[in-house]
């Protein structure tokens, strides 16, 4: 599949999405963004792939979303086009997503980012909620999600002022899972995706579910939604096979059945 706006590997059982629209430093439009979820859905589809690492340049993962794109829409045409409505789709994928993250995440970058399920950040990174410099606010979960992530008092910081944080702020603040230099970066991520898809398949998409299920239910009610996950596992051949494997002291063989 030729794509205009990505670049699209494969890394054993690692799919790798490289945002690739360098002149605009990785700005996201509506052509990079329907791209990236046709592969993100089509390595979800593929029994190979375990894990997806999703990646940007040295200088930006990405700075937002297109401000050229957008800035002659009005209201009706924004709202009647459900303009950045499929977007956040790329949340909908079943298999872990990591974003490898160096240089400028901002507004809709960062946003993208927080769409993954853990960020591995480059000690260059920068993470932002500029959008209100430009008369506007975060359109795909920037208020939520960041605020889920670290707290009231950082996110109203950085959405009201339109500062950036660095990768260390970034890491005390539970936004980001590691930091690590530079050069490091994407084999960084790509290890620890290929180490996710070399567990058990079914277990890893019900501990992701899991996890994202603590941001909408109660304690109690999670609880039971995580047992009763937890119980379901045993019906796996795999989970026979690990327990097996560690028994025997030896490696386990999953089959992802
Ligand atoms: N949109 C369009 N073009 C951009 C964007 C962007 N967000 N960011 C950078 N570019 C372009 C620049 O216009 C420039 O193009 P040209 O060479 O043709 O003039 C090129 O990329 C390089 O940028 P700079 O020359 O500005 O590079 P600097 O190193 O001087 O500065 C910055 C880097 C600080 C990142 C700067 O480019 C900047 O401030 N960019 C805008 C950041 C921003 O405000 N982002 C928020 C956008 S709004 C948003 O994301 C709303 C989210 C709504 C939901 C989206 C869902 C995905």
């Amino acid at each position: 599949m030729a794509y205009e706006c990505i670049k699209v590997e494969t890394r054993g059982g690692v799919g790798l999405v490289t945002l690739d629209r360098p002149k605009a430093l990785n700005a996201l439009n509506a052509k990079l963004m329907a791209e990236l979820l046709e592969a993100a859905r089509a390595f979800d589809a593929d029994a190979k792939i375990g894990a997806i690492v999703i990646t940007g340049s040295e200088k930006a993962f990405a700075a937002g979303a297109d401000i050229k794109e957008m800035q002659s829409l009005d209201f009706v045409e924004a709202y009647m086009g459900d303009f950045i409505g499929g977007w956040d789709k790329v949340g909908t994928v079943r298999k872990p997503m990591i974003a490898a993250v160096a240089g400028y995440a901002l507004g809709g970058g960062c946003e993208l980012a927080m769409m993954c399920d853990f960020i591995i950040a480059a000690d260059t990174a920068k993470f932002g909620q500029p959008e209100i410099t430009l008369g506007t606010i975060p359109g795909m979960g920037g208020t939520q999600r960041l605020t889920r992530a670290v707290g009231k008092a950082k996110a109203m910081d950085l959405c009201l002022t339109g500062r950036m944080m660095d990768a260390d702020e970034a890491e005390r603040s539970g936004l980001v899972a590691r930091v690590v230099p530079a050069t490091e970066l994407i084999e960084t991520a790509i290890k620890a995706a290929e180490k996710i898809a070399g567990f058990s398949q079914p277990s890893v998409i019900m501990a992701k579910e899991s996890v994202n299920r603590s941001y909408e239910l109660t304690l109690a009610e999670g609880i039971r939604f995580e047992r009763r996950l937890f119980h379901s596992l045993f019906a796996t051949e795999d989970q026979k096979e690990g327990m097996a494997a560690f028994a025997e002291k030896r490696q386990a063989q999953f089959k992802n059945r």
